[in-house]
Parts: C-alpha cells; sequence; structure tokens
C-alpha cells in the first residue's frame, strides 16, 4: 500500500512535466488507432512505474497498457500509466494515473492520482475506499430523473451501440457525460458525485483500480475478478447500490 501510494505520487509527478508541455503544445502526440492517442508521456510513466515495482517486489508480475505483460507473478500490478490520454495530449485536465494489485483471487489494492489536482483515491480489499485519507461512499441516488451517468466510449464497439446507451438513459431523463476516463469517472462514482460508469468494452487497466474503489465504497460492479477479466477487459459497470437494479434492467446486463 504505501509504495503503490508513493509510486502514483512518483509517477504523476513525472505525468505532470509532460503535461505542462502538452499545455505549450510541446508533446510528441501519435495515435494507435482511431481516436486512441499516444504520447512520449505515457511509455515514460509506465517504464517509472514498472522499475519501482520491480526493485521492491521482483516476483510480482506486470501488466501495463503500453509495454504489456511481464507474466502472472504472485501478483501482478495493472497499471495504466495515463488515463484520459485524449484529454492529456490536448492540455485538458482530466486524466489521472490508475495503479491496481492484482492476485488470483481478485483485486487487493488501488490507486487513482490526478497530480494537477494533488487527489489521491485508494482502496483495499475489506478495507474500504478513500480520497486524500478521507474514507468515501457511493451515492443514495435511485431515481433515474435525478442521477448521472459517466459513459465511455471506444471506437471498437461501432456507433449503433454507443448511441442506443445513450437513447436508454436519455428515455429516462438521466444525464450522461463522456469524460474521456474511465479511472476518472469511477473514482467520480466511488465518491458519491455521481451515480454510475458504464462502457461496453473496456481494458481492465483503465478501470481495475476504479472498480475496487467503488466496491469498497459500498457500491455494485460487473465482475472483475478472473483472470481473463484482466488479460481481455470487458463490459464495465460500476455504480451505487440504489441504482443497480435499473441500470442492470436498463442496459441488459446478464439478460
Ligand atoms: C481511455 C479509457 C476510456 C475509453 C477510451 C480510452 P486511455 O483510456 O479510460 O474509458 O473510453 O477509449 O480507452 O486510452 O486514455 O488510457
Amino acid at each position: 500500500m504505501e509504495l503503490g501510494l508513493e509510486t502514483a505520487r512518483e509517477a504523476g509527478a513525472l505525468a505532470l512535466s509532460y503535461f505542462q508541455r502538452a499545455q505549450n503544445g510541446e508533446l510528441q502526440v501519435t495515435t494507435k488507432g482511431t481516436q486512441d492517442w499516444l504520447s512520449e508521456a505515457d511509455g515514460a510513466v509506465e517504464m517509472l512505474i514498472r522499475k519501482r515495482f520491480a526493485e521492491h517486489f521482483p516476483d510480482d508480475g506486470f501488466f501495463g497498457e503500453e509495454t504489456g505483460s511481464t507474466g502472472f507473478g504472485q501478483g501482478t500490478w495493472v497499471v495504466d500509466p495515463i488515463d484520459g490520454t485524449a484529454n492529456f495530449v490536448r492540455g485538458i485536465n482530466l486524466w489521472c494515473i490508475s495503479i491496481a494489485y492484482y492476485q488470483p483471487d481478485g483485486a487487493k489494492l488501488g490507486f487513482i492520482y490526478e497530480p494537477v489536482e494533488d487527489r489521491m483515491y485508494s482502496a483495499r480489499s475489506g478495507a474500504g475506499a478513500f480520497c486524500n485519507g478521507q474514507p468515501i461512499r457511493v451515492s443514495g441516488q435511485a431515481d433515474p430523473e435525478r442521477s448521472l451517468v459517466i459513459l465511455g466510449y471506444s471506437h471498437s464497439i461501432g456507433v449503433e451501440p454507443h448511441l442506443d446507451t445513450i437513447k436508454r438513459l436519455a428515455r429516462h431523463h438521466t444525464e450522461y457525460r463522456r469524460l474521456g476516463s474511465a479511472a476518472l469517472a469511477l473514482s467520480l462514482v466511488a465518491a458519491g458525485r455521481v451515480e454510475a460508469y458504464y462502457e461496453m468494452e473496456l481494458n481492465s487497466w483503465d478501470c481495475l483500480a476504479g472498480l475496487l474503489l467503488v466496491q469498497e465504497a459500498g457500491g455494485v460492479c460487473t465482475p472483475f475478478a478472473s483472470r481473463e477479466f484482466i488479460e481481455k477487459g470487458g463490459l464495465v459497470l460500476g455504480c451505487n447500490a440504489a441504482f443497480a437494479d435499473h441500470l442492470y434492467k436498463l442496459f441488459e446486463i446478464g439478460a
């Protein structure tokens, strides 16, 4: 836990130095696919995180968005060095560092750090969720007409399913947003700021820490403990307990 917190902060400081260059239009940026951005910051930050965990826990595995997997050790660090890359490269402050620690029976630790705000979300399985050391809980809002759901979208699933999701929410007068960072969105669910986060196809490095935060803050999540989910990702819903039934039915999850 201590190493996770220290490493998230150290990685955040490095990311911040690149973010300032992004804001000045001085960052080298490429794309990995349609609207799938990559900058020199992503690789540098991930290598720093990977190095720190290897120094202290050489028997652990590492699974990162940019450098891939070293295999699954007695535990595995699952890392998105900069979640919200499309915002980051434009100098928009909606991004974070996401680090989770996974063992064969599930995620054990989660850290989501927003360097610009110096805001650290953390969770340990069975021991609650925190923001800058203060306990956080999901909201109790169950009324669709008073709720807000953050959506994620990647072009791999196609336009129609995403538009259908928006229609389903709008027909119930539920507000929706698209932030471009699953980790940031899930931390807002855990903190009770919004009711849910939903994305039909997502990688584990984007959401593992955030789903543990939501779970430990009293929320309900689609399954995220399996090795298959870590390796391949899948559909993700993290929501407050009061609103879960409505959203499971609305999105036909498990139908
Ligand atoms: C992003 C996710 C987001 C998804 C984007 C992208 P990245 O991760 O956090 O939920 O909709 O397509 O995958 O690429 O910024 O690390």
